[in-house]
């Protein structure tokens, strides 16, 4: 026993001091376990209850707390608050793979998420995105489908690279987030060393009630960096928590990460006919349409004091949207607005707004109540509205504005209409012979026909050199070679 006065004593969960660190009560030395040793008896039944259930994506991750502030006027796009110019927030963030479990490797190839909690002075406002500025499919319809073929195999548990490529050759939609996932974009060196993007097009609205459709672009400030399939297969051996721990450290000795936040504004008329469908997730809008605009630094130098607590339960939801601020015809988006509340609720119960990386850090006037773990009063005299005790009432004259659009038609399921430029493989292609550069290809031939040599079979494996020709004739040769041995 150290110097008991330094030292704090142990106590049960009710702040009883506990007789035994070590030691079950026994009759005798030898005797039996009594069940009226409660702290045993807690210890074991606290143990046995510790987990909630992992997300269903995302579950490998970390993150941290840290602050927003505006470094350029954006008011003339948005009312937002906390775009307002000088203003600052505080906020959280958490990074992630996607379909690596909780003991997953933080170097395994994957999209990685860029999940961020704004504590604004109108509520939380959530940005859910990805290192990536498009996604693998553009109907909520295939999302669980195109999940479950990069996770495992319900026969024999494991993962399977042909199941991956027959999802994604079946689903050409897929080409272009697959070209940034097989390229260097996929296994980032940490997560200070990548660009988080909301995929999504969002709805900005100005004071004057003016609609504009936006994509974030939130560039690091620490430069782009990333690892090659063989660093990144050597570290996932090494240290399976490369990623969390690289951000953890580097907050802790003072090396606060920054990224400068910014925006394409599209005026809301150019969506009509833009050559692109503006909300199809699987597209980029071309900076030289749209170029970009700063809006102000975010920085994260505060590691949560308690992991499970402030990261584990951290809720983000793309919902979380504040006056100014909307959503977009885009169905990805619409469908997520339902499913991160819903997983939530799921996860860590109907009160998760109440837990402390999810409580506002403004007033929180809901007429809720009651639930299992509610903790905070509600803050209603009567929990009914209207009613005639002075409990908060809709200001729409401030906030009564709808972030919406007009749409009419029959009920249909179909594909959206092509716009002009729309194909599956136009965008993908471009990003192959514009953006990357020799160096940046020779490594994404090497590291699809290495994908493709683990496991895929016919036939299979020719609609995927098929899909990569489709991409770009010369790359999808040249990876067909590698895959069949020159
Ligand atoms: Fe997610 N996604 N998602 N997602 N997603 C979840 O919510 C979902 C999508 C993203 O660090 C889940 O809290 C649907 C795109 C991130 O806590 C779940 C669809 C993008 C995170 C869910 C998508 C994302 C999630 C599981 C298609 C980038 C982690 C756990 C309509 C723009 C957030 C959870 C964190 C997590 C649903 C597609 C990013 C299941 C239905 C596209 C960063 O609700």
């Amino acid at each position: 026993m150290t110097d008991s006065a330094q030292t704090p004593y142990t106590t049960n969960n009710a702040g009883i001091p506990v007789e035994s660190d070590e030691h079950s009560l026994t009759i005798g030395d030898s005797g039996p376990i009594l069940l009226q040793d409660h702290y045993l008896i807690e210890k074991m039944a606290q143990f046995n209850r510790e987990r909630v259930p992992e997300r269903v994506v995302h579950a490998k991750g970390g993150g941290a707390y840290g602050t927003f502030e505006v470094t350029n006027d954006v008011s003339q796009f948005t009312k937002a608050d906390l775009f307002q110019p000088g203003k600052r927030c505080e906020m959280l963030a958490r990074f992630s793979t996607v379909a690596g479990e909780q003991g997953s490797p933080d170097t395994w190839r994957d999209p990685r998420g860029f999940a961020l909690k704004f504590y604004t002075e109108h509520g939380n406002y959530d940005l859910v995105g990805n290192n990536t500025p498009v996604f693998f499919v553009r109907d909520p319809q295939k999302f669980q489908d195109f999940i479950r073929s990069q996770k495992r195999r319900p026969d024999n548990g494991l993962r399977d690279n042909d199941m991956q490529w027959d999802f994604w050759t079946l689903s050409p939609e897929s080409a272009h987030m697959v070209t940034w996932l097989m390229g260097d974009r996929g296994i980032p060196k940490n997560w200070r060393h990548m660009n988080g993007y909301s995929s999504h097009t969002y709805m900005w609205v100005n004071a004057g009630g003016e609609k504009f459709w936006v994509k974030y672009h939130i560039k690091t400030d620490q430069g782009i960096e990333f690892l090659t399939q063989a660093d990144a297969d050597r570290i996932a051996g090494e240290d399976g928590d490369y990623h969390r721990r690289d951000l953890s450290e580097a907050i802790a000795s003072g090396n606060a990460p920054t990224w400068t936040v910014n925006v394409q504004v599209m005026p809301f008329a150019d969506a009509a006919d833009y050559r692109f469908n503006p909300f199809d997730l699987t597209k980029v809008w071309p900076h030289g349409d749209y170029p970009l605009i700063e809006v102000g630094r975010m920085t994260l130098n505060r590691n949560p004091e308690d992991f499970f607590v402030h990261i584990e339960q951290a809720a983000f939801e793309p919902s979380n949207l504040v006056p100014g601020i909307g959503p977009s015809p885009d169905k990805m988006l619409l469908g997520r607005l339902f499913s991160y509340p819903d997983t939530h609720r799921y996860r860590i119960g109907p009160n998760y707004a109440q837990l402390p990386p999810n409580r506002p850090h403004s007033v929180a006037n809901s007429y809720a109540k009651d639930g299992p773990m509610r903790y905070e009063p509600a803050n209603v005299a009567r929990p009914y509205a209207p009613n005639s005790y002075g409990g908060p009432e809709a200001d729409t004259r401030r906030f009564g504005e709808i972030a919406g659009w007009s749409a009419a038609g029959e009920m249909v399921r179909e594909a959206y209409k092509l716009h002009r430029e729309d194909d599956d493989w136009g965008q993908a292609g471009t990003m192959v012979r514009q953006v990357l550069d020799d160096a940046a290809r020779d490594r994404l031939v090497s590291n699809v026909s290495g994908h493709l040599k683990a496991g895929v079979s016919q036939p299979v494996l020719e609609r995927a050199l098929q899909y990569w020709r489709n991409i770009d004739k010369s790359l999808g040769d040249r990876i067909a070679t590698a895959v069949n041995g020159g």
